[in-house]
């Protein structure tokens, strides 16, 4: 990478700081998003140790008592964007929130922050303090997410997935009643529509913003009468990784107490995850709990249990062929989608666009299984994005164009993290 670009991404960082916490990008996304910061720590680390762990010691003030962490934390407030801390109700608690997590990728990055620390007495320092915390966090999705002990974490929302438009769940979310009060957009006023999740989705996904709200985010009634309930193998896969990798800091720092429940919980998931393994589609597929179908559809999410190696060797050989013909499909890195799908379009948001992130965890899961290889063409392949375009939101994975966001953290923290290794 160049030094150029290495230094645009750094002033990314820094233009999106807002003390103690990074917004995804200005304007659009006003707020710190639990899985953007995450990601943004491991760029960090590369400008400024400090402020690396200080990104996880703000996120982490927002949990809730029950070990929630939330997707939103609403520091101040913002009128650039909807739904805000009124919506969603989560105004009680010690830093307004929304009422839902995202994929719970930050075991896995304070892992990698942890072991590239070169302050040690630092990171020796917060790790000890956030371990309780992230234990609390892997807990809360075990327990409420998985009251019957299946092994599956269920998911609530699209935008929990963190892939909101994804065409995996059109239809569950066709299941969902629409809002029947008018609500105003703001992201429309940032990024064009055509890259943007359509209406009849946003009414769906308010008309679930106010059911937790309404029900008072009593997880019992939840669990039982959410209208949208959805095993997302995205889900499933990044908590099982990240579980890996909050044992192995439980084993290097003082863990708070017993942790062998979170084996425990682990052991579960690997014995029911073959149960959505599709032969036919050479990945593992999400599924609708209250129709009980697979949703069939070949997403980026799909080939995510590579990452937490729920895969057997055949399983991740299948997964590799998958990946193999699926980026000769699309000239640049994996598309949020197959291009196959009918489904599939090039620019709106997770529905076909290229999301560096996403390859990134993706290439990692492939290093496990020794596809070293293939792993380095999915890092050309997402270098490309950004010396063509620059550090954008997502890519059109047929042009290559940025979309959505401009200037946008993860892109910069990814390229600094990955793409200049
Ligand atoms: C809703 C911040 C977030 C990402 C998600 C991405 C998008 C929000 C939105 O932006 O979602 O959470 O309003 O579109 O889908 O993955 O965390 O970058």
């Amino acid at each position: 990478m160049s030094a150029t670009l290495r230094q645009a991404a750094a002033e990314i960082l820094r233009k999106n700081d807002r003390s103690g916490y990074t917004v995804p990008t200005h304007g659009l996304y006003p707020f710190q998003w639990s899985w953007d910061s995450a990601i943004t720590a491991l760029g960090w680390l590369k400008l400024d140790e400090t402020r690396a762990w200080q990104e996880c010691e703000t996120m982490f003030r927002g949990q809730w008592a029950n070990g929630m962490l939330p997707h939103i934390l609403f520091h101040k407030n913002a009128a650039s964007y909807f739904p805000g801390p009124d919506v969603w109700g989560g105004e009680s608690h010690p830093v307004p929130s929304s009422a839902i997590s995202q994929p719970p990728v930050w075991a896995t990055a304070v892992r990698i922050l942890y072991n590239s620390a070169a302050d040690r007495s630092l990171a020796d320092r917060v790790l000890r303090d956030l371990l309780p915390k992230l234990v609390a966090y892997h807990r809360w999705w075990y327990r409420e997410r998985d009251p019957e002990g299946t092994g599956l974490v269920c998911s609530y929302h699209p935008w929990e997935s963190g892939m909101d438009n994804s065409p995996a769940w059109d239809q569950p979310l066709s299941n969902v009643p629409e809002v029947d009060w008018t609500y105003h957009r703001r992201d429309l006023s940032h990024v064009d529509s055509d890259q943007r999740p359509k209406k009849p989705e946003y009414d769906r996904y308010l008309f679930l913003v106010d059911f937790y709200k309404r029900h008072e985010f009593n997880s019992r009634y939840i669990y039982e009468h959410c209208p949208y309930k959805v095993l997302d193998i995205g889900i499933i896969s990044t908590l099982h990784r990240a579980s890996q990798d909050l044992l192995h800091l439980c084993e290097l720092a003082n863990p708070p107490d017993d942790v062998t429940d979170i084996d425990m919980y682990m052991a579960r998931t690997g014995d029911a995850i073959g149960t959505l393994w599709s032969e036919q589609s050479r990945c593992f597929l999400s599924h609708d709990v209250l129709t009980n179908e697979p949703l069939d559809e070949i997403t980026t999410a799909t080939v995510l249990p590579l990452l937490g190696g729920l895969a057997s060797e055949e399983q991740a050989e299948a997964m590799a062929a998958l990946i193999r013909d699926w980026i000769d499909a699309t000239p640049f890195a994996l598309s949020s989608t197959h291009p196959s799908s009918p489904r599939y379009e090039s620019q709106r948001y997770w529905r076909g666009p290229v999301w560096l992130h996403i390859n990134w965890l993706i290439a990692l899961g492939l290093e496990r299984y020794g596809k070293q290889e293939l792993a380095v063409k999915l890092r050309e392949a997402a270098r490309d994005c950004v010396l063509s375009a620059g550090l954008w939101e997502y890519f059109d994975a047929e042009s290559g164009a940025g979309c959505g966001g401009d200037d946008f953290s993860w892109t910069a923290a990814i390229a600094l993290h990955w793409l200049d290794a």
